[in-house]
């Protein structure tokens, strides 16, 4: 036992004292984190509020209740489905709710910034439903015409939106108005950018979408866990049914009971701060790179991709490893067009969620910036580069305390 308190204790130093620029993670807040541990994990609700298929479920009705209404508010919706216990199952459900097997779904693939449950070969996705893929334009951004032209060709059923490794603002109102006149469902797998949208540093697609996917642990800083959201009464009926008894057995209402937490501390008005200090550090970062002569994606979000092959000639993963070993955690990412295999890749994804809940300001982005520059260079050494590392964490707000 005494070795899983140990583990405990040296993740939270490690989380502590790396520099964590990896686009999908955050930090959760204590009362986050303290519902997350909390003793609902001992309830069975099956079902849901009022609709339970066991007793005793009085309080958690509550709780699942407030959570419902909690991120109907945040994000200006009519409809909200808390139980999923990730992503990738409230992609599942939404298929399953709104497809018959072999139905077609028009995507973005997985090396060109969407979502293995977007029809990855390896994925469920793909074995169920018949999946076609639209890329991006050579300029890295969406191309909505070839996504048009896709569209009245195949007939989806579903046109789905929102991506891992996309930097830029997607058109909602234009891919709306393509899903309706072909007959699609519109959904948007917002798991990367709901932060920013519940903050108001990005539109809300909300108004143009049939339905919405998401995590509640990315950008909207909540505990791991998924969520659905729709103004469609007969779409969340079909999503209910989908969950439970669908997907999945019983919800984790302690994990519910976190979920509401986040979603009131994300109605505040010091977390739509936040969600616009992501973006400011996020393109300050970015910018930087680009004076400094490297190749960039550009960005208008969280995230940033950049390109190590053409800038410091390594791979993604050379450039992985080596910045692990100053304290900076960072993930591999496939470019748009990259040659490179999966486990390689040709640059890096950025992403400044998680330092910005600790409290990181612009002036170190540009830092952080010049410390992988010249660190990937070859002109700052091993020992140097750690101790500037340290130099930043110090000045940061510990993850405990968050
Ligand atoms: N694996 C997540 C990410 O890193 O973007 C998506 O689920």
């Amino acid at each position: 036992m005494e070795k899983l308190f140990t583990l405990l204790e040296e993740e939270k130093k490690r989380q502590n004292e790396q520099l964590n620029l990896i686009a999908s993670e955050n930090f959760a807040s204590k009362n986050v984190r303290m519902f997350a541990g909390s003793i609902l994990t001992n309830k069975y609700a099956e079902g849901y509020p009022k609709r339970r298929y066991y007793g005793g479920c009085e309080k958690v009705d509550e709780i699942e209740s407030l959570a419902i209404e909690k991120a109907c508010e945040l994000f200006g919706v009519k409809f909200a489905n808390v139980q999923p216990h990730s992503g990738s199952q409230a992609n599942m459900i939404c298929y399953m709710a709104l497809m018959n097997e072999h139905d077609k779904l028009l995507s973005l693939s997985l090396d060109q910034g969407g979502h293995l449950s977007h029809g990855s070969p390896v994925n469920f996705s793909s074995k169920l439903y018949e999946v076609h893929h639209y890329h991006l334009g050579k300029d890295g951004r969406l191309d909505y015409e070839l996504i048009h032209q896709m569209a009245k060709e195949l007939k989806p059923k579903i046109i789905l939106a929102g991506f891992s490794s996309y930097p830029f603002i997607i058109d909602f109102k234009k891919l709306h108005d393509i899903a309706k006149e072909v007959g699609a469902y519109l959904m948007a797998d917002i798991a990367h950018i709901a932060g920013l949208i519940a903050g108001k540093a990005i539109p809300n697609p909300l108004p143009y979408v049939d339905v919405a996917t998401s995590t509640t642990h990315k950008t909207l800083r909540g505990p791991r866990g998924g969520l659905i959201l729709t103004n469609d009464e007969e779409i969340i009926k079909k999503i209910n049914k989908s969950c439970f008894p669908g997907v999945q057995g019983g919800p984790l209402e302690h994990i519910i009971a976190a979920k509401a937490m986040c979603f009131m501390e994300d109605l505040s008005p010091d977390y739509q701060k936040y969600a616009h200090d992501i973006l400011v550090n996020t393109k300050t970062c970015n910018d930087e790179f680009a004076l400094l002569g490297d190749v960039v994606s550009g960005t208008e979000t969280h995230l940033f991709l950049l390109n190590t092959k053409k800038s410091f000639g390594m791979s993604g993963k050379e450039a992985e490893d080596k910045l692990a070993k100053i304290g900076i955690t960072v993930n591999k990412n496939m470019l748009p067009f990259d040659e490179e295999k999966p486990a390689i890749t040709s640059g890096l994804r950025i992403g400044f969620a998680a330092l910005t809940s600790r409290g990181l300001k612009p002036n170190d982005a540009k830092f952080i910036a010049h410390i992988i520059h010249d660190y990937l260079k070859g002109d700052l050494d091993i020992y140097r580069a750690s101790g500037l590392v340290k130099s930043i964490t110090s000045r940061l707000i510990k993850v405990e305390n968050i």
